[in-house]
C-alpha cells in the first residue's frame, strides 16, 4: 500500500512537475525562490521557514543584514513562490528582560500547533541555543523561555502532542563551526520545560559518508501512514571544509527517536551553482516543507550555500519506498 501523508489537503501547493531526469527530488527550474537581495538590507536570506496560512503562505526567514548580523524576519506569500518580506526584523513581546535582549538569530523553524504557529531558531544566549516563540498572525511574536542551555542548534518541534508531551528535536552543539553533532529529541508538558531526552541518530561513516561529521533535523518531521518522515542536513568534512548535503529518515510514529529507515545516500546535495557558490560554499539547507496529503506532494524550502533559498519537490510515497529499499541503521 502506498504511503500517505495524514494531515491537511494543500490544493495550491507550489509545485512544478518533474523533469525528465527522474529523480526522486528534484529541484525548482527557477531557483533561487528567494534571492540575496530580495529586500534592501539583506546581504543573503536562507534557511527559512514556509508554512500554509490562512489559504495563502506565511514564513520566518533568515536574513544576515549588511553589517552580517544575523536577523530573522516575518514575511507572506500568495503562492510559495514569490515573497514579501517584511524590511525590519521581528521584534519580540517578551516578558522576562533577560530573554529579550535580542543578540542574534538564525536557522528559523515553523511549526503549527493548534491555533498557534511556534518558531524555533537558533537563539544566542551566552552562545547558540534554541529559542521559542510563538504568533496567531505574523505580526507579532511572543517569546518564550529557551529550550535548553547552551550550546545547541536545528531545535525543530512536532506538529502535535504525542504521548500528550511536546517533543522537540535538536542537536547539542558547541560554541562555533560544531565538528560533531547527533539528533536529539527532548518531550515538554509546556514547551518551557524540557526533558526526557533520547537519543535519536549519530553521524556516520562508512557506508554514510555523506553525513560522516554531523547531523541536524530540518523541516517539521510529517506525519505519514508509515511513521514520521524527517529530512534532515548531514556534513561530510572535505580538505576544502564541510559540505552539507540533505536525507531522509523514518522515525516511529509513538516513539520517534526509534529510526526506522535512513538514507544510505543524500536526496540532495550542493551541485547547482547557487548551492555551491556563494558565502558559504557547499551547502544545501532544509527548514520547511509544504504537503499535500491528497496528491502525497512535499515542496521543500531550503538554504543554498548561506546566501539564497531554493525549493525543491518530491512525493511522500516515493520517498518512504526509497528508504525501504536504501536504509542503513
Ligand atoms: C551551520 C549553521 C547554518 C549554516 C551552515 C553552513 O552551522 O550555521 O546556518 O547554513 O552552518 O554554513
Amino acid at each position: 500500500m502506498a504511503s500517505k501523508i495524514i494531515g491537511q489537503s494543500m490544493p495550491n501547493i507550489p509545485w512544478e512537475e518533474r523533469p525528465s531526469s527522474g529523480d526522486l527530488v528534484w529541484r525548482y527550474s527557477r531557483n533561487p525562490v528567494i534571492p540575496r537581495d530580495l529586500i534592501p538590507c539583506a546581504n543573503s536570506i536562507f534557511n527559512s521557514a514556509v508554512v500554509p496560512y490562512k489559504n495563502e503562505f506565511a514564513g520566518v526567514f533568515r536574513v544576515d543584514n549588511k553589517s552580517r548580523n544575523m536577523r530573522i524576519h516575518s514575511g507572506r506569500s500568495r503562492d510559495g513562490f514569490k515573497f514579501e518580506i517584511e524590511n525590519e526584523p521581528i521584534s519580540f513581546v517578551c516578558s522576562e528582560p533577560e530573554i529579550a535582549t535580542f543578540v542574534e538569530g538564525y536557522d528559523p523553524r515553523v511549526c503549527r500547533i493548534e491555533d498557534r504557529y511556534y518558531l524555533t531558531w537558533c537563539n544566542n544566549y551566552h552562545g547558540p541555543t534554541i529559542g521559542v516563540a510563538y504568533t496567531c498572525d505574523f505580526k507579532k511574536f511572543y517569546q518564550l523561555e529557551n529550550a535548553f542551555l547552551p550550546f545547541n542548534r536545528n531545535g525543530v518541534l512536532f506538529p502535535r502532542k504525542i504521548n500528550n508531551k511536546y517533543l522537540m528535536l535538536s542537536r547539542p552543539s558547541d560554541t562555533g563551526h560544531t565538528p560533531f553533532g547527533d539528533i536529539f529529541i527532548s518531550a515538554s508538558p509546556d514547551l518551557i520545560h524540557w526533558g526526557c531526552h533520547r537519543h535519536v541518530m549519530s553521524p556516520r561513516a562508512g557506508k554514510l559518508t555523506w553525513q560522516c561529521t554531523k547531523i541536524g533535523a530540518g523541516p517539521v518531521p510529517i506525519e505519514t501512514t508509515e511513521g514520521w518522515l524527517m529530512f534532515y542536513h548531514g556534513v561530510l568534512t572535505s580538505c576544502n571544509g564541510f559540505v552539507y548535503s540533505m536525507g531522509a529518515a523514518l522515525l516511529d510514529i509513538d516513539k520517534p527517536w526509534k529510526v526506522i529507515y535512513r538514507s544510505r545516500e543524500y536526496l540532495l546535495n550542493p551541485r547547482q551553482i547557487y548551492e555551491c557558490v556563494g558565502d558559504v560554499p557547499n551547502v544545501v539547507f532544509p527548514c520547511a516543507s509544504l504537503q499535500d496529503s491528497d496528491s502525497g506532494k512535499i515542496a521543500i524550502y531550503y538554504g543554498c550555500a548561506d546566501t539564497v533559498t531554493g525549493l525543491a519537490f518530491c512525493y511522500v510515497d516515493e520517498v518512504i519506498d526509497y528508504l525501504r529499499a536504501n536504509s542503513e541503521l
